[in-house]
């Protein structure tokens, strides 16, 4: 990588917890409503698998989704606008902290349901295979999904057709409050793949390089039809499970070690710093920059519009009508466990 990339990842990374910075204190003055997962500490995993690959690669995640998003390609501004529920973000404000989606940058989105999103991700990756189009999916997860049975079903369904998807576990070693010894009877997750077969990798998730490495190879490999890749990335989170976790069952011997390997600091010493690319006063004008940016974007969000009353029913699951006509035959609006009547009969769509 040339020394412009080095510094762009470093940006990435201070941009990503800056802007967590900033939502937890927007969460605080009650700017942001509903829940609240932040990833700091985790930076490295997100900046260096982004880096690797391609702008029109597909990426699915689970809801801890902010920094995601943006390195996808949504602006800071209007993923802020989506944390504040208002009009202009991602999702037009319906969505928020857990369901970023941008589908310009084909970012399917942040999922709140734990290991949900596995069996779409395959199916997305499926039908990448299908279409020959080249792009790979990458499916990120935290390390307590990998216990779920949508888990399970994914990864074997993914081997048995060697579809083209990474399966990117961050692994902070927690599933809320629960450490991974309590949670996975394996706490080394990538000799989970061993069951299907699949190729494993594990990685320093605090490492943004080699992050970036691992997951150029399992993208080329996903591109040469040969199959996915578990990559297990090991971390820690600095805060709690959520902005509404006082974080009280950690050890707080264990977060203040984990803080001396924060990826961001890391990086800035043994690449940047040691290997004169940067000046601690380049860095501290990046700070600047990347401070003023995301203040920008909670300007942007706290100046924006509520989203008109007007449009409170669309996009939910369909124009809410009282009856509808398709094809002559009358479709009543579903109930949630009723059958819905359609030109095929009772019998036919359920
Ligand atoms: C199917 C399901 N079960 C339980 C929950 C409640 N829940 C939300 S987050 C979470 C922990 C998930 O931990 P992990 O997958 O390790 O991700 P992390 O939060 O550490 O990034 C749980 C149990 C949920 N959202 N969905």
């Amino acid at each position: 990588m040339d020394n412009q990339s080095l510094i762009s990842l470093y940006r990435k990374m201070l941009l990503v917890r800056v802007f967590e910075d900033k939502s937890a204190e927007m969460y605080t003055k009650a700017r942001i409503a509903g829940f609240l997962h932040l990833t700091n500490g985790q930076e490295a995993i997100a900046v260096g698998a982004m880096s690797a690959l391609n702008a029109d690669d597909d990426l699915f995640t689970h809801y801890r989704d902010h920094g995601y998003a943006i390195l996808k390609g949504a602006s800071p501004e209007s993923v802020m606008a989506e944390l504040f529920g208002r009009a202009t973000g991602t999702t037009g404000g319906r969505g928020g902290s857990m369901h970023l989606i941008h589908m310009d940058t084909n970012y399917w989105g942040g999922y709140a349901i734990v290991g949900g999103h596995l069996t779409l991700a395959s199916g997305v990756a499926a039908a990448n295979q299908f279409h020959g189009n080249g792009r790979v999916v990458t499916c990120v997860m935290g390390d307590g999904s990998t216990n779920i049975g949508t888990f399970h079903a994914a990864l074997n369904w993914a081997q048995l057709w060697k579809l083209p998807i990474i399966f990117l576990v961050e692994n902070n070693q927690f599933a809320m409050g629960t450490t991974i010894r309590n949670h996975s009877a394996l706490p080394d997750v990538y000799r989970k793949a061993d069951g299907y077969g699949m190729a494993a990798e594990q990685v320093d998730g605090n490492d943004v390089l080699a992050v970036h490495d691992v997951i150029a190879r399992a993208a080329a490999r996903g591109r040469a039809g040969e199959g996915p890749t578990l990559v297990e990335a090991v971390t820690y989170r600095h805060r709690g499970h959520s902005m509404a976790d006082p974080d009280v069952q950690r050890d707080k011997a264990e977060i203040a070690d984990w803080k001396k390997r924060d990826p961001i600091h890391r990086f800035a010493n043994e690449v940047l710093l040691k290997r004169g690319i940067a000046s601690p006063q380049d860095l501290e004008e990046i700070s600047a920059e990347v401070e003023a940016r995301v203040d920008k974007a909670a300007e942007f969000a706290e100046n924006s519009p509520e989203p008109a009353l007007d449009t409170l029913y669309k996009h939910i699951y369909m124009e809410p009508v009282s009856n509808m006509q398709v094809g002559g035959s009358l479709i009543r609006p579903p109930q949630i466990g009723a059958r819905v009547a359609s030109s095929e009969g009772e019998n036919g769509r359920q």
